[in-house]
């Protein structure tokens, strides 16, 4: 599978469509999802044409990747939601149900959340 430039979270990296961000840096963007699934529910993407942790783990450089896990650390502080725990999710391929081909870390937070399937 070969990366889909024109993704939403490609648009949304390239400030073609706005999101409602939390934190960037040179590595990472993190925005709220619009559409989300606890009261706190965070997406934190890394900066560069990966469709899965997969492609990511196989083909970033180490720093990218390093920066990248940093700020899911960083976002769950500043979110508030480290001490009384959160999910991480990140979906990849069909079976998951991963609807956007760019990698992206869910945080999931702010209420208990109970068994990890459905
Ligand atoms: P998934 O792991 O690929 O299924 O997650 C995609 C998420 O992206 C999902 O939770 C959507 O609500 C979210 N999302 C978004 O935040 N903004 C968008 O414009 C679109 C999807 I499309």
């Amino acid at each position: 599978m070969t990366y889909d430039p024109e993704n939403i979270f490609a648009k949304i990296l390239r400030g073609e469509i706005p999101c409602n961000k939390i934190y960037e840096d040179e590595f990472s963007l993190a925005f709220h999802d619009i559409n989300p699934q606890a009261p706190v529910h965070a997406l934190v993407i890394p900066k560069g044409e990966y469709i899965s942790m997969a492609d990511f783990t196989r083909n970033a450089p180490a720093e990218l990747i390093a920066g990248f896990m940093r700020a899911v650390g960083k976002v769950a502080d500043d979110l508030g939601v480290t001490d009384a725990g959160y999910r991480t999710i990140a979906n990849a391929g069909p079976n998951s149900h991963q609807e956007v081909p760019h990698l992206h870390i869910h945080i999931l937070a702010g209420r208990p959340l109970g068994p990890m399937l459905d």
